[in-house]
């Protein structure tokens, strides 16, 4: 593997899965794997999750990490070709990419959807330029379109609670007071699209994914009938994707809220969300705090998908 963007760069997705239990299984057994060789994590945007697991999972295989936070004590970069710099932004991302490269054996990139330009974002402007300009593996570690590190741990706790070949599974929106990306809920779905599971994505009306997400997966808006017989509730905010309100948001009605009432109507489902997540806004506390949630061994688990795409990075 090159690169690791999203689950197509995966080319054998059941393998990668018995892979990734081995190493969740036994961690250190490739402690010696990455000795001499650096990790670089940038982050354009916050992150707890990401930093730590990525960060501990390079560790697991004897990695140096370093870590930059671009928009705290770096300069202020520019990203698009052709600009009078005579503005805030002291240093070009064309120079300070391959700068930042040669520092490093291996890259991890977060860099949000910016929402000024729904071209940009879904061109993955910033991803792509360090793909094409660092000479080193990159992954991303959230990019505009995806967070293919999340899905992939996401399918590995579904893999790891199911209790029938074929579970259903259930993407639904639900409000939040700020617009999100729709990075989390694409990428879910297309790494959804990849197993055999029943998969359903409910949301209101307007909060349509783009189509290369959502593939053949049913698209229920009535919340409670999607909810119906589900054996996981993956929750998620998103801001919407169709033009003309492309990262705007449309509603934040709380009757989207996943309850306890709503839980009721699922085949006992394990809730899931990515987090971070806003209480009673997303989940009510009662359903966050119940035993049926699984957001903790799911953050877990993002040690397990990093530990499997830094180990597949390195072998290249
Ligand atoms: C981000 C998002 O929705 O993409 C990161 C989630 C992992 N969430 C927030 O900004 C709250
Ligand atoms: N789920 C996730 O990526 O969390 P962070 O934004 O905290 O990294």
């Amino acid at each position: 593997m090159k690169h690791f963007t999203c689950v197509k760069d995966i080319d054998n997705l059941s393998t990668a899965l018995e892979e990734a239990f081995e190493l969740k299984q036994n961690p250190f057994m490739y402690e010696t794997l990455g000795k001499n060789k650096t990790l670089l994590m940038l982050f354009f945007n916050s992150s707890l999750r990401t930093r730590l697991s990525t960060q501990k999972a390079a560790m697991n295989l004897g990695m140096n990490v370093i870590v930059l936070d671009v928009n705290q004590g770096a300069w202020k970069l520019e990203t698009k070709r052709g600009v009078v710099m005579d503005g805030d932004k002291a240093e070009h991302i064309l120079e300070a990419i391959p700068v930042m490269a040669s520092y490093c054996d291996l890259i991890g990139v977060r860099s949000f959807a910016r929402f000024e330009n729904k071209i940009e974002d879904y061109e993955e402007m910033i991803l792509q330029q360090f793909i094409q300009y660092a000479g080193k593996p990159v992954f991303s570690m959230e990019s505009a379109t995806r967070h293919p590190l999340q899905s992939f741990a996401d399918l590995i706790t579904i893999e790891q609670f199911k209790t029938k070949e074929r579970p259903k599974v259930v993407l639904t929106w639900a409000p939040h007071p700020n617009a999100l990306p729709q990075a989390v809920a694409n990428s879910f779905a297309e790494w959804m699209n990849e197993t055999d599971y029943e998969f359903v994505i409910t949301h209101p009306e307007g909060y349509e994914l783009a189509p290369q997400f959502v593939q053949q997966a049913r698209v229920e808006y009535n919340q409670r009938k999607a909810f119906e017989g589900a054996d996981f509730i993956y929750a998620k905010n998103w801001s919407a994707y169709n033009d003309p309100n492309y990262g705007k948001v449309l509603s934040r009605d709380r009757s989207w809220t996943v309850d306890s009432a709503k839980m009721a109507l699922t085949n006992n489902a394990y809730f899931m969300h990515c987090l971070p997540v806003r209480r009673n806004m997303i989940v009510t506390d009662e359903v966050i705090e119940s035993p049926r949630s699984i957001v903790v061994a799911e953050a877990a688990n993002r040690v397990v998908s990093a530990q499997a795409v830094i180990k597949k990075l390195l072998f290249n």
